[in-house]
C-alpha cells in the first residue's frame, strides 16, 4: 500500500475499532472518543489542544448531527482538526 493508503486505512481501522467498544457500531459515545484521545495522542501538545477530560467541548463541536453520537463523517473533521494541529505544531518547531 502507499503512504496515502496506509494512513487513510488507519484511520479507518481506528474508527472502526473504537465505535465499536460499546453501543452503536459506526458512532463514537463520548466514552469512545475520550478513550481514543487518551491512547492514541501521545504528544503533550496535541494533548493539551485535544483534553481528554474536555471530550464533551469536542464532542459538541464535531456533533454536526446533533446526537451526541460522531460518525465517521464526524471522526473526518476530528481528523482534519487534529491533522492541521499537528502541521501547525511540525512548522513551529522548525522555526
Ligand atoms: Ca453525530
Amino acid at each position: 500500500m502507499s503512504k496515502l493508503e496506509t494512513a487513510v486505512s488507519s484511520l479507518v481501522e481506528l474508527f472502526k475499532e473504537y465505535s465499536g467498544k460499546e453501543g452503536k457500531k459506526g458512532q463514537l459515545s463520548s466514552a469512545e472518543l475520550k478513550e481514543m484521545l487518551e491512547k492514541e495522542l501521545s504528544s503533550p501538545e496535541l494533548k493539551e489542544k485535544f483534553n481528554p477530560e474536555e471530550v464533551d467541548t469536542l464532542l459538541k463541536d464535531l456533533d454536526k448531527g446533533k446526537d451526541n453520537l460522531i460518525n465517521f463523517r464526524e471522526f473526518c473533521r476530528f481528523v482534519t482538526l487534529l491533522a492541521r494541529a499537528y502541521y501547525k505544531m511540525e512548522k513551529e518547531a522548525k522555526k
